[in-house]
């Protein structure tokens, strides 16, 4: 295995999964009707399987990047002898409790490359998936209310423009025009001076995006195994030899970490410490209402940022919990520093009433940047450390991490996020392009 070698990256007017997708009778338009009409049972979306002995591949993570892997090892490179292992569900973790923002208006030339293809190919996974994944491009407005960060604007809006990315910074009265309802007066506490305005970014359904990547894997050979504990991974030497589970012992020669939250536990397995830091990241959904929100909002230094989906219920996020932990409970103090914030910025929602928190858990890495590639240990490759970008990398990520594995080779646009630039001092600083400030 040559681990050192970079190769050019897959080009991005490629559509994997076009020209190969064999999806069953059962998943035509014409089924659809007939199920919804009979109400009889729908088809599962994938199978279940007992566990082989042996398998070439064992992802761990049954979310956006483990499945997107599995999906483009089969649809890009034929490796089909896939195990999906996770201990709870398909997108139980990260991938559904996240805020579906996709976007490419990153700081450093790395990782605008890196997103821009990613929402390359959401753009065409509807088609490649035969799953409407609801993308919807609406636009996205990073708001500044300070000198330095409308200084950060402007260095990211050209980065993003020598990278061909839309992106560009207006004033509070352009701002205006796209969110009537923002309050960009000079009376407020942190009256807006500008904005990030970048109209390639919006939201997906995040578990129509899961569960398309899933029937795609499925249909095309891998197995999923849902339930399934990762309790420890054997070696012989420094080289990966196998997965125990709690449902048996499984061999293999390779094995992918693409998990979120548990990252460092499963590193630990194979006597690998990474730079990583887990916090909770909390989110919050309103009732639903008339659609008056037509862009994602952002503002680092109110913390928050918000969305509306087609049903019409906002969605709220902010900064990680400020304190490192496994726990995946909400807190009053979110909602309320929430609800005060937002306020701020769109004061007529006020009697809206916020329906569902729920947390999730991120892995932040020094640099804000994933850990991705090779690792001292032959045959244990690691996709993790996804901070709060995970979401909308997932796609490039899979794509990447599986013409890695088939190629044993690093493709370059993954090459800057490999492990051995914590030691080499060669960091890729993302916190400026942080959806807020953590
Ligand atoms: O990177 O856009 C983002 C984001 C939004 C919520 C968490 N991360």
């Amino acid at each position: 295995m040559d681990r050192q070698v970079n190769e050019t990256s897959v080009p991005s007017n490629t559509r994997p999964g076009k020209s190969t997708a064999k999806y069953p009778a059962k998943y035509s338009a014409f089924s659809l009707i007939k199920h919804g009409l009979a109400k009889s049972d729908w088809p599962r979306a994938w199978r279940e399987h007992d566990l082989k002995k042996s398998y070439d591949v064992v992802i761990i993570g049954a979310g956006i990047h483990g499945l997107a892997t599995a999906y483009y090892l089969a649809t890009n490179h034929g490796i089909t002898n896939i195990a999906i292992v996770d201990k709870g569900y398909v997108g139980g973790g990260g991938s559904g409790r996240n805020t579906s923002i996709v976007r490419s208006n990153y700081l450093t030339p790395e990782g605008v490359r890196f997103y821009n293809r990613s929402v390359h190919l959401y753009q065409d996974l509807s088609a490649d998936l035969n799953f409407n994944i609801m993308f919807g491009q609406m636009g996205h407005l990073t708001l500044a209310h300070n000198d330095s960060s409308l200084r950060t604007m402007r260095w990211r809006a050209e980065v993003n423009k020598l990278e061909g990315i839309d992106s560009e910074v207006i004033g509070p009265d352009d701002i205006k025009q796209i969110v009537p309802y923002m309050d960009t007066s000079t009376n407020t506490r942190y009256p807006i001076v500008g904005a990030l305005f970048h109209p390639p970014g919006g939201t997906v359904r995040h578990d129509a995006v899961n569960w398309g990547y899933a029937r795609g894997a499925d249909v095309r050979g891998c197995e999923i195994h849902q339930n399934t504990e990762v309790l420890g991974i054997t070696t012989i030497g420094d080289e990966v030899t196998g997965v125990t589970t709690n449902r048996g012992q499984i061999s293999t020669k390779i094995v992918v970490n693409c998990t979120a939250g548990w990252a460092s536990l499963i590193n630990a397995m194979v006597g690998l410490k990474m730079p990583i830091v887990t916090h909770p990241l909390q989110a919050a959904v309103t009732e639903p209402v008339k659609k008056f929100l037509n862009t994602v909002v952002v503002s680092g230094s109110l913390h928050v940022y918000v969305s509306q989906t087609d049903r019409g219920e906002l969605v709220f996020g902010a900064s990680t919990d400020p304190y490192a932990s496994y726990s995946m409970r909400g807190s009053l103090e979110f909602t309320e520093e929430l609800a005060g914030h937002v306020l701020e910025l769109i004061p007529s929602i006020a009697k809206m009433r916020v329906l569902r928190q729920w947390a999730g858990l991120c892995d932040m890495t020094p640099d804000f940047s994933p850990i991705m590639g090779f690792t001292p240990v032959k045959g244990y490759v690691v996709d993790v450390g996804w901070g709060t970008y995970g979401f909308k990398a997932g796609p490039v990520s899979g794509e990447a991490m599986a013409q890695l594995i088939a190629t044993q080779r690093v493709p370059d646009i993954i090459s800057t996020f490999d492990f051995a630039r914590f030691a080499e001092g060669r960091l890729v600083g993302e916190k400026g392009a942080a959806a807020v400030g953590h």
